[in-house]
C-alpha cells in the first residue's frame, strides 16, 4: 500500500510569506535584518514565532537559556521526539534567511501535517536556539551549547556584550528566562535546514546539500599592548605602537593560512583600539580572530601558527602580544542514518544534490553531542551570507523544506 505521505508537499507561498513577514522585524534600510540576540527585535521575532506555533496547537516550553521548544504531540508521546529548528538571531548586517529559514521551514512542516490531518507516531519538536550567531554575545551557539552540556548555565548567563550587559539580564528583560531546566530530553533524530552560506551548490547547480558534518572553529582575542603617547611630538622610533605589531602579525598569519591549505579560513571581523583617539597611540588593540579548518590536524596547525607568529612579532617589536582563547568547536561528523534519511528524501523527491561539509557553524554541532543529526542545505545567491544582500530562491527554499518534511516523517515513523 502506498504511503499516504508520499505525495505530501509543503506550501511554498506560505513559507515565503512567513519569511518575508518575520524579515520586517529588524529590517535594515539596505534590505537585510538586524535582530541581534536578545534585543527587542529578537523578542518580537520570538513572540511572532510562538504565536504561529500556538496557532497550530503546539505546546510551548522555554528553558533557562531562552531556548524555545514548540512540541507537536505524536500518536506515541512516550517515544523520543524528532526535532528540527535553528535560530532567529542575526548578525548586525544579517540577511533574511540565515537561521530563520531553518526555523520557518520547520514551522511549514508542522503546518503541512496539520493541514493534512497527519499525526506522526513520534512527537515532533521545533526549536529556536538562543544566540547562535555569537555576534552580540560570544561564543556562538551558546544556547544549544549549554543545552548539550558543553557550557554551564552560569557560564551561559554570564556572557556579556560590549556594553557589559549579560545574557542572563537580557533573557529576564525580554521575558524569555524560561523555567525549564536546560537539559536534552530523549531525541530520536534532528534535522536542520539552512542556506549554504557559501558558493558551492549554486556553482555546481545542485538544489540540495546533504550535510555530512561541520568544520572546526577556534575563536581568539589577540591583545596588542602598546604605550599610549602623543601622535605629534613622539618620534616613530620611540613608540611601542600596537597597530604596527598587529599589522605584522596579520600579514604573516594570513600568508601562512593561505599557503597551508585552501580549506583553511582566517577572519578578523572585529577590531577595537583603546582609548580610541586618533591623535593618541593606542594603549591596546584587541583583534577578534576566527580560524577554521575541516579536520582537527588542520585546525591545530593554524593554532600553532598563531602562537608561533605572535611570539615572533612580540620579540621583533617589543610590543606584548597576548593570545586569549575564546572558543573551540571541534570538527563534527553527523550521523550516518540521518544523512541517509536526508539522501533518501532527496531521491524520493528527485532533487539534484551533493554531500558536503558545512563551512559555517550551526546549533546542530551541539545537538549532535546528544542526538543523531544531519542538515539540509539550499543554495543562496552568490553564496553570500552575513550580508544584507543575502538572498535565496523560493523554489530552493521549498525544495529544502520538502526534504525536511520527508526526512522527519521517515525518522518519526509516520
Ligand atoms: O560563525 C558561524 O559559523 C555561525 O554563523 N555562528
Ligand atoms: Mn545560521
Ligand atoms: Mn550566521
Ligand atoms: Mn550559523
Amino acid at each position: 500500500m502506498e504511503n499516504p505521505a508520499q505525495n505530501l508537499r509543503v506550501d511554498s507561498a506560505r513559507l515565503w510569506n512567513s519569511l518575508m513577514e518575520i524579515a520586517e522585524i529588524g529590517a535594515t534600510p539596505a534590505g537585510g535584518c538586524n535582530r541581534q540576540a536578545l534585543t527587542d527585535e529578537d523578542r518580537e521575532g520570538r513572540d511572532l514565532f510562538v504565536r504561529w506555533c500556538r496557532d497550530i496547537g503546539c505546546e510551548i516550553r522555554v528553558d533557562r537559556m531562552g531556548n524555545i521548544f514548540a512540541r507537536r504531540p505524536g500518536a506515541d508521546n512516550s517515544s523520543p521526539a524528532v526535532i528540527t529548528g535553528s535560530h532567529l538571531d542575526t548578525q548586525p548586517t544579517g540577511g533574511k534567511f540565515d537561521g530563520v529559514y531553518g526555523v520557518l521551514a520547520g514551522l511549514e512542516v508542522l503546518r503541512t501535517l496539520e493541514d493534512n490531518g497527519i499525526r506522526t507516531k513520534a512527537p515532533l519538536e521545533l526549536v529556536v536556539w538562543t544566540n547562535e550567531e555569537g555576534a552580540r554575545f560570544s561564543p556562538a551557539m551558546v544556547g544549544s551549547g549549554v543545552w548539550a552540556g558543553e557550557f554551564s548555565l552560569e557560564y551561559g548567563h554570564s556572557r556579556a556584550d560590549k556594553s557589559g550587559i549579560t545574557i542572563g539580564e537580557e533573557l529576564e528583560r525580554i521575558g524569555y528566562l524560561g523555567t525549564e531546566p536546560v537539559l536534552p530530553r530523549a531525541i530520536k533524530a534532528s534535522f536542520e535546514a539552512h542556506i549554504e552560506q557559501g558558493p558551492i551548490l549554486e556553482k555546481q547547480e545542485q538544489v540540495i546539500g546533504v550535510v555530512t558534518g561541520v568544520q572546526g572553529i577556534r575563536w581568539y582575542d589577540v591583545i596588542f599592548h602598546g604605550m599610549p603617547c602623543h601622535a605629534g611630538p613622539t618620534p616613530m622610533e620611540d613608540r611601542r605602537d600596537p597597530v604596527q605589531a598587529l599589522s605584522m602579525l596579520c600579514e604573516r598569519l594570513y600568508r601562512e593560512v593561505r599557503a597551508y591549505s585552501e580549506d583553511a579560513r582566517i577572519t578578523c571581523g572585529d577590531l577595537r583600539a583603546a582609548p580610541g583617539s586618533r591623535n593618541t597611540v593606542p594603549e591596546e588593540v584587541v583583534l577578534a580572530l576566527d580560524l577554521r579548518h575541516p579536520i582537527p590536524e588542520g585546525l591545530n596547525h593554524l593554532h600553532g601558527s598563531l602562537y608561533r607568529l605572535a611570539e615572533q612579532v612580540q620579540e621583533e617589536t617589543g610590543t606584548r602580544v597576548e593570545v586569549r582563547e575564546e572558543w573551540y568547536s571541534p570538527p563534527v561528523a553527523f550521523d550516518e542514518n540521518c544523512i541517509d534519511a536526508v539522501s533518501r528524501a532527496v531521491q524520493t523527491l528527485g532533487y539534484s544534490n551533493r554531500r558536503m561539509v558545512s563551512g559555517a557553524g550551526h546549533d546542530s554541532v551541539y545537538v549532535s553531542r546528544v542526538a543523531p543529526v544531519s542538515m539540509i542545505f539550499v543554495p543562496c545567491e552568490g553564496g553570500l551570507s552575513h550580508n544584507e544582500a543575502e538572498s535565496a530562491e523560493p523554489g530552493h527554499l521549498e525544495a529544502g523544506c520538502n526534504v525536511l518534511l520527508h526526512a522527519m516523517l521517515k525518522a518519526a515513523e509516520l
